[in-house]
């Protein structure tokens, strides 16, 4: 077509007496402007499409606990990479461990992604005398902001927006009365006050070596006996610690699904005192909580 319309143009130049009306009869130069309206039609879609792919790209490569639109979990798990079955095919069960050394916790656990849970691993945190329904309820009203004070909030199956109304839930549900309705919610804490606040009750769990850094934003998991967090799958930067301050939590860990013919799915008991360490980005989870007491959990990613 541009050899046509190029051919066309040296021929008009050497015959000046066609006039325009002439020329935009002719079939050729039709086609062409059709050719060129088709081509605008075509950037412009092309440019629609374009965006489309960036924003989906946006929301799926944001980490998905810290994100700018939060990423469903559909998503997630499309556009996962796939894994090799390394990190499952040996696993007999989820082992629980006591006294671990930071070097043989990175070369048994991290390097592998092996889950794992360290028993009695809070040794002195106050956490564990101090935290409750209350104390988070009068931590975020302290801070007197309107705002929520959460970057993330998941409801999970209970009616609440946010946590400030998780918070002002009644104290009767809240502490479980019979006939009351069961809850369970999670939350990110990434501003600092409250950060600094939380610090002051716990620790890096000692058996992560001195080089890795426990990330700053701590995540936190509360709620009554029940469903806790349905099978899932994360997309976050690296794995993750989680510290049982109360209640009772079964895991269920699922190999992902590329390694279902070479690798078993566990469930694992976690109680207070233990931590619970676990690639989530590998392992697809989904938890439950026991009878018996409010589950209250405090984890963070680590490098
Ligand atoms: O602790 C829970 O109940 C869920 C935790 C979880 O889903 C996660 O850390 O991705």
């Amino acid at each position: 077509m541009q050899r046509a319309q190029k051919r066309l143009e040296k021929i008009l130049s050497n015959h000046s007496s066609i006039g325009q009306n002439d020329f935009k009869r002719l079939q050729v130069v039709k086609r062409i402007k059709s050719t060129k309206k088709n081509s605008y039609f075509w950037e412009v879609v092309c440019f629609f499409v374009s965006a489309t792919i960036y924003v989906l790209w946006m929301i799926i490569s944001t980490d998905g606990k810290n994100c700018l639109l939060e990423s469903s979990s559909s998503f997630t798990e499309l556009f996962r990479p796939v894994e090799s079955c390394d990190i499952c095919q040996d696993i007999d069960e989820i082992e629980k461990i006591h006294n671990v050394s930071a070097d043989d916790f990175e070369k048994e656990y991290v390097r592998t992604s092996k889950p794992v849970v360290v028993k009695d691993a809070t040794g002195t945190w106050k956490a564990m005398q101090v935290f409750s329904f209350e104390f988070f309820k009068d931590l975020y009203s302290s801070m007197g902001d309107d705002d929520d004070p959460t970057c993330q909030f998941f409801p999970y199956k209970t009616e609440f927006k946010s946590l400030t109304e998780t918070l002002s839930m009644s104290p009767d549900r809240a502490s479980m009365k019979v006939g009351e309705k069961p809850w369970y919610v999670g939350w990110s804490n990434c501003f600092k006050r409250g950060s600094d606040i939380l610090r002051n009750f716990y620790d890096k769990p000692y058996f992560l070596s001195n080089l890795s850094e426990s990330i700053n934003l701590s995540w936190i998991f509360m709620g009554t006996p029940g469903k806790g967090a349905p099978l899932h799958v994360d997309n976050v930067v690296y794995p993750s610690w989680q510290a049982q301050i109360r209640g009772r939590k079964e895991w269920y860990l699922a190999p992902p699904p590329e390694c279902v013919l070479k690798c078993k799915a566990h469930s694992v008991l976690v109680e207070p005192g233990d931590i619970i360490v676990l690639d989530t980005n590998k392992w697809y989870h989904q938890t439950t909580i026991l009878p018996g007491d409010i589950s209250i959990t405090i984890g963070a990613e680590f490098d």
